[in-house]
């Protein structure tokens, strides 16, 4: 078996960690999105079993001034995060680390007090921190079992559901996950007209975001409700199921039929089968919005966190739709490139969401730079850089170098970056940008 060394590494840490824990508080510092936040949940349901005391903080990203405010007599436990941070780690002279991550590891050199259970270290096999938590729960107590439908909605959180392999499948089977072939636009528990009026992931041209608009692809597809109320998405027949993603694809000729289609993942949470893509979606709504206490108690199954999270996600998914409804009628279009500052109109924890929405539309050519701008706080803006289709420059680049002039660090990769600047070189940096935007279509243009 490929993941052999995987399984020697849990078996190992699992035996390490009951020897160290006894007797001892531990502190678990988890990441904020859906893989965090479950691994979080499959963790301290593990060690309530064996009333284990412990502490838990969920933080957005990890850095030095947190590592060296740890508690220096604490077991400390990183899920989800800290691979890239060992040379921090090292120097924060913490008593006694576990590491469970599946990101980058960034040295070699691994801190004598650290342990770490990370497939980069081995084979590289794609498993979510969720998965990773799970197996070792798992070798702790058998009984924590339970457990993993947790462990899938992190994997699906983390988009791991593209490559099920054998872990995958096996941890799929201790949940009783049901999988089913089907249109991939969530929640597919619901009724088709809601599931479509609320899709922005693919967004459908004059539907997303438009009951009318709904009703008349409804109809195209020849799918009608019956005592006025249309069939959940789940329940659809094969043939039924043909017709809608034709008229999707109609309206939005990028999504190809095949890829419209794929599985879905159906799990039993406060006793109600739901889609997980959906789960994940409201787990990471909560977090978002900067209550990951709630994400966490969701997962908990806990009964006034699953109101209070329904609640966030809906007014999250209702913004979403505001913001993209005002990105339509704001953006400006550029040679080359959609730029949106939308000022306080957006959240900035959302602009990187539209701003991907918008790159997935059908309207620009693969190439096409979308820049979106938000005010973040009083006195920053948050600057998200995305790129329609594969092809194009590389954003991060290309925002390091309008940033020379300016205050603020770039993150990021080739086709997703951003960055924050000042609120006072607003009109500055879009003319910097703009004219780092427009340069490039004429270099372009040299070289054809
Ligand atoms: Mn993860």
């Amino acid at each position: 078996m490929k993941d052999g060394e995987l399984e020697i590494v849990l078996d190992k840490v699992a035996s390490s960690f009951l020897e160290e824990i006894k007797g001892k508080s531990l502190q678990i510092i988890s990441h904020f999105d859906t893989d965090g936040i479950t691994s979080a949940a499959i963790l301290a349901q593990s060690l309530k079993r064996f009333d284990q005391k412990f502490s838990l903080k969920i933080i957005k990203s990890l850095n030095k001034e947190i590592i060296n405010s740890l508690p220096k007599e604490k077991i400390i436990i990183f899920l989800d995060l800290a691979s890239g941070s060992l040379k921090d780690i090292k120097e924060a002279d913490l008593k006694k680390v576990f590491i469970i991550d599946h990101h980058e590891i960034n040295q070699k050199d691994i801190p004598e007090n650290t342990q770490i259970i990370n497939p980069e270290l081995n084979q590289k096999q794609k498993i979510s921190s969720s998965g990773l938590t799970y197996l070792f729960c798992k070798k702790i107590d058998e009984k924590n079992r339970e457990f993993a439908k947790l462990a899938v909605l992190g994997m699906i959180g983390d988009m791991f559901e593209k490559e099920i392999d054998e872990t995958f499948n096996q941890i799929m089977g201790d949940g009783e996950i049901q999988k089913k072939r089907g249109l991939l636009i969530y929640p597919s528990t619901r009724p088709i007209n809601k599931v479509l009026e609320y899709s922005s992931n693919p967004l459908i041209p004059g539907v997303t975001g438009n009951p009318r608009g709904v009703i008349d692809l409804l109809r195209e597809a020849d799918l009608n409700p019956e005592n006025g109320k249309y069939k959940n998405l789940i329940d659809l027949t094969n043939e039924e199921m043909e017709r809608l993603v034709t008229s999707i694809v109609l309206r939005n000729p990028k999504k190809k039929h095949k890829d419209l289609i794929g599985n879905l993942f159906l799990i039993k949470i406060f006793g109600n089968l739901e889609d997980a893509r959906e789960i994940s979606a409201k787990v990471n709504a909560c977090s978002r919005e900067g209550k990951p206490e709630i994400a966490l108690g969701f997962c908990l199954e806990n009964s006034s966190c699953k109101k209070k999270a329904e609640s966030i996600h809906t007014k999250y998914r209702q913004q979403l739709l505001l913001g993209i409804k005002y990105a339509e009628i704001e953006k400006i279009n550029g040679k080359g490139y959609i730029l949106l500052n939308a000022r306080d109109k957006i959240k900035d924890t959302m602009i990187g969401t539209i701003s991907s929405i918008i790159a997935n539309s059908p309207d620009y050519e693969d190439g096409t730079i979308v820049i979106g701008m938000s005010y973040e706080g009083k006195r920053k803006i948050k600057v998200s850089g995305r790129n329609v289709g594969r092809a194009g420059r590389n954003l991060r680049e290309l925002l390091s170098n309008v940033m020379e002039s300016f205050n603020g660090e770039v993150g990021g990769h080739h086709s997703a970056a951003g960055c924050v600047i000042d609120l006072e070189d607003e009109e500055e940096f879009i003319k910097k940008i703009k004219r780092e935007l427009e340069l490039e279509v004429i270099r372009v243009g040299e070289k054809a």
